[in-house]
């Protein structure tokens, strides 16, 4: 990656927080969009920072003229809840702006003469399983299994995926350069740095975060509900390792990713055996709670392990004891 151009869109988010400074620490020269900007501890070094909407046609236009991205880490969306609550703006964000930039990774990749690699953080929500008990019968669902979303989110994130895949395979078949697309189911993910905002993972970090600032917290889903998770900092390294994967070794473009599964109860005690004050309460909303039921308790990440070694180093006792409770710690004061 060194010397290369990455253009990393919604760089101002959890996932852009952490992705930024690794893609420095590998010598990439770095484009930052957000259409919020970045916030002020951004990193130094950047090649350029833009606050602007992916949606502005005359700005991506003038983002690849200028720059000629070589990779693309694409991190806008709208995530769940918000999506949700906005669906058509939800729309636009996730698919109209995803299709405007596959559109210019392959018009770049034309000029350049060689592949436009375009990394996009799938998730979880693109499964739909019906009920808590077809999810709980499924376990660790494959890559290929249960994928009807129940929500928008969902739908944004499995569509995109297809038009990735689509783009790849006109490039494979007609021999032009054109879109490298690949993709990782992300789970919840949970970083030390950060808070979440919009999502519907959202109350494993924030549980974490209201009980090191000493503030109760109400849980909005039930303490059995299982999902999927893992550390910010193994989401990082994995995304960048399928990054650098050779073409050769990927069996295929979307790869589920996980870590830990534990219910929200188990991250309640966790929580709790770490802020013995914790005020941790369990108060399910409906909406938020048919969404979580309808996402897999878990995943099969075999193909990602064995296409391109994925490795998480942290699973649910690391990610609190070495990862997660030190740096909170640190950012929230010592003596809790
Ligand atoms: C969300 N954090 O909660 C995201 C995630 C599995 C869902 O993609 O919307």
């Amino acid at each position: 990656m060194e010397g290369e151009t990455v253009l990393v869109t919604g760089a101002g988010g959890e996932l852009g927080h952490q992705l930024l400074p690794a893609l420095l620490r590998r010598g990439a020269r770095v484009v930052a969009l957000d259409v919020r900007g970045l916030p002020p501890e951004r990193p130094a070094g950047l090649a350029e920072t833009v606050r602007g909407d992916l949606l502005d046609e005359h700005l991506l236009d003038r983002i690849f003229e200028v720059h000629a991205p070589q990779r693309i880490f694409h991190l806008a969306a709208v995530l769940s809840r918000e999506a949700e609550e906005h669906p058509l703006r939800a729309h636009r964000v996730n698919v109209d702006g995803t299709l405007a930039l596959l559109r210019r990774a392959g018009e770049a990749a034309a000029r350049l003469g060689r592949p436009v690699q375009f990394l996009f953080p799938s998730s979880i929500a693109v499964y739909g399983l019906p009920d808590a008990a077809a999810k709980a019968r499924a376990g660790r669902v494959r890559e290929d299994q249960w994928t009807q979303p129940r929500g928008i989110y969902g739908c944004n994130k499995l569509y995109c995926e297809l038009l990735g895949v689509y783009c790849t395979q006109r490039r494979q078949r007609g021999g032009q350069s054109g879109v490298d697309f690949r993709a990782l189911r992300f789970p919840g993910l949970i970083s030390a740095e950060t808070t979440p905002t919009g999502g519907t993972t959202d109350y494993a970090p924030e549980m974490l975060h209201a009980a090191a600032r000493g503030e109760a917290y109400r849980v909005f889903v039930a303490p059995e509900t299982r999902l999927p998770f893992m550390a910010m900092t193994d989401a990082v390294e994995a995304f960048l390792r399928l990054a650098e994967a050779p073409e050769s070794r990927l069996g295929r473009r979307v790869y589920n990713v996980g870590a830990f599964s534990p219910t929200a109860a188990e991250i309640a005690d966790l929580v709790r055996q770490a802020f013995p004050g914790a005020q941790i309460a369990f108060a399910p909303d409906p909406a938020r709670q048919r969404l979580v039921d309808s996402w897999p308790a878990d995943v099969d990440d075999t193909a990602a392990r064995e296409d391109w070694g994925f490795a998480p180093r942290l699973g649910l006792r690391e990610a609190f004891l070495d990862y997660l409770l030190p740096a909170l710690r640190e950012r929230y004061g010592a003596g809790r």
